[in-house]
Order: C-alpha cells, then sequence, then structure tokens
C-alpha cells in the first residue's frame, strides 16, 4: 500500500540520516504542503537497521503460517522496517514502533479538508509527527482519485465545507474502493459551518451511514460535554470519558460506540478488510481537551482508533498502558 515509503528508507540508510525527511513526504503523495517538516529519531533507526535485510528473503520460508496469532510466531530474525514486507516474518507488515507509543512508525495517514481552530492545537501536527515517520500529509481540497488515496492506510475527514466544491461521484466512488480495499476512514464534524454535513454525508452514503440535522450537546459552563457511555469495542479500551461540544448525530447502519442523552454520538463499521469511524464532534482533535481534562482519555482514544482503522495484516503495533 505504502509503495513510496522503502525509496524514503533506503535514501536514510544511504546517507545515515543526512537527508531530511521532507524529501521523503514529496515522494508520498505528492503533496508538498503537507506538515512533515520534523526529522524523526525513529526513522533514522529503522533505517540504520536496515544493512541486516539481506537475511530477509528467508521469510518465504514462514508463509504457511504468518497470520498465525499466536504469541510464540517464529520470526526471521531481520529486523521489520518501512518497505510494505513483513520482513520479521510475524505476520504482519511494518510494525514498527521503536518510541512504543503506540502509533506504528510506518503509518501512511492523511487528512481531508481543514483543521477545526475552536480548540488549542491540532493532534495532526506535533503528536503524530512525534510518533510516527511521516506525520500525517494535508490533501485539503485535492480532487479525490483512486490514484491519490492509495498511498494512505487511515484518512481523516475533517471540516469538508470549506473545499469549494461539492465531492463528484467519481470522488465520492473512489473513497468507497479504497476503504473496500481496506482502507480506514474517519469522519469528525461539528466545526459550526452551517453547510458542514453536505460533503461529508455524500462520501458517507454509500455505506448508509450520515450525520443528521440536529446540533447536538453544546459545551455548558465553557467546557466539554463528557461522552461516558461506550460499547465494549477495540476503540474504546480504556476510555471512560472524552469531551464534546456542538456536534450532530451519528445515524445509520453501523454499530453503536457511545451515545449521551439519547444521541448517538459514535459508529463504527467494517466493510471487507476496511474500516469506518463516524464521530460526532471535533474537539477530540485538540491538543487542549487532553491538556485541560485529565479525566478524559482523548490522546488513549486517538490511538486505539488509529490502531483499529489500520487494515489487521499492516502496521499493528501493542498499545501501552496509560
Ligand atoms: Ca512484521
Ligand atoms: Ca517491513
Ligand atoms: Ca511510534
Amino acid at each position: 500500500m505504502n509503495r513510496h515509503l522503502p525509496l524514503c528508507l533506503v535514501l536514510l540508510t544511504a546517507v545515515a540520516g543526512a537527508t531530511s525527511l521532507g524529501a521523503c513526504s514529496s515522494d508520498n503523495g505528492g503533496n508538498t504542503s503537507s506538515n512533515t517538516t520534523a526529522g524523526n529519531p525513529g526513522g533514522t533507526g529503522t533505517g540504520g537497521a536496515g544493512g541486516a535485510g539481506g537475511g530477509s528473503t528467508s521469510s518465504s520460508g514462514e508463509g504457511g503460517d504468518i497470520f498465525s496469532s499466536g504469541a510464540t510466531t517464529t520470526t526471521t530474525g531481520s529486523p521489520e522496517i518501512c518497505d510494505g514486507i513483513d520482513n520479521d516474518g510475524d505476520g504482519i507488515i511494518d510494525n514498527v514502533d521503536v518510541g512504543g507509543d503506540g502509533i506504528c512508525d510506518c503509518l501512511a495517514i492523511a487528512t481531508l479538508g481543514v483543521r477545526g481552530s475552536a480548540g488549542i492545537g491540532d493532534v495532526f501536527n506535533t503528536w503524530l509527527n512525534d510518533r510516527s515517520d511521516n506525520g500525517a500529509i494535508d490533501l485539503n481540497d485535492a480532487v479525490l482519485t483512486p490514484q491519490l488515496l492509495a498511498p494512505y492506510q487511515v484518512i481523516v475527514a475533517q471540516n469538508l465545507s470549506q473545499i469549494g466544491r461539492a465531492y463528484s461521484p467519481d470522488e465520492i466512488a473512489a473513497l468507497e474502493g479504497w476503504i473496500r480495499n481496506g482502507g480506514g476512514l474517519i469522519t469528525l464534524i461539528g466545526y459550526a459551518d452551517t453547510s458542514e454535513r453536505t460533503n461529508v454525508n455524500s462520501l458517507l452514503a454509500p455505506f448508509d451511514v450520515s450525520y443528521g440535522p440536529e446540533p447536538i450537546l453544546p459545551k455548558q459552563g465553557g467546557t466539554t460535554i463528557p461522552i461516558t457511555d461506550w460499547t465494549t469495542h477495540p476503540t474504546t479500551a480504556g476510555v471512560s470519558a472524552v469531551g464534546f461540544d456542538n456536534g450532530y448525530p451519528v445515524n445509520g447502519d453501523a454499530e453503536v460506540i457511545a451515545t449521551k442523552d439519547g444521541w448517538v454520538v459514535a459508529r463504527a463499521k467494517t466493510i471487507n478488510e476496511g474500516h469506518l469511524f463516524l464521530w460526532g464532534d471535533e474537539w477530540i482533535t485538540f491538543d487542549s481537551e487532553w491538556q485541560d481534562h485529565p479525566e478524559y482519555q482523548v490522546e488513549h482514544y486517538w490511538v486505539n482508533l488509529i490502531k483499529w482503522l489500520t487494515r489487521e495484516s499492516e502496521c499493528q503495533v501493542p498499545i501501552p498502558p496509560q
């Protein structure tokens, strides 16, 4: 899937870290407006380990049981690197997490639309850049095509009302096809634009889910509304509360993940190897929500979400205890 990544790592290895990741990011999706300027120590470390890759051809011998879920899976002894191959033969492609932060270092993630500004900070800048080699690629208003979407494992739809057009049937079909082929999409809402449901609901229509028209759960007393009623699900493990402010209900044919005051505020759906998650708000994207609210587990929620959205055979790394 992330077929551009190996070149990045080869470059990093060849020059012993002298090449910045900025050079890599332009190769990954061709988007020059991304925020991937920060060098990442994890990338250098995994690149350096690539010298032992000559022995990785023995991984073919593990093919018979690579999808075994047992903890005693035999591995090849080759270090895992971000190259689209299961180098260590443990059944998972590119499962690298040098920092042990629960975010796969090889993760290929992109955002659509524009980020919110009602809170402070942005989960897709510093936080994600510190935890994966590539950070998040900002696709903003790019025309959705199969070629554009193919490099990414996870896509986050932010405020789609500012892209200056309605998504075309071809774009809707491109995103639908990407999910059915194993992509993971999470949609956010609640940016307080009166037309904000139109574009996101058009992208969601092929999956029979949507955001309802009722603005719900505005802040009270200057603080977000705690969401506390959760379904047992991989995305909610260890999560007891996160904040919500002025979002929309999540309707349609998908598993209920969270509710508040009779409204469904999150749903999840698995489509083939792909995953779809709808959250009824955008306040989980603001760093201030987990810095100002020790009673919330927003950061842990994101780690859970990104892992669940990522295809099960790729980039799966252990989630550390909180
Ligand atoms: Ca592996
Ligand atoms: Ca690999
Ligand atoms: Ca990481």
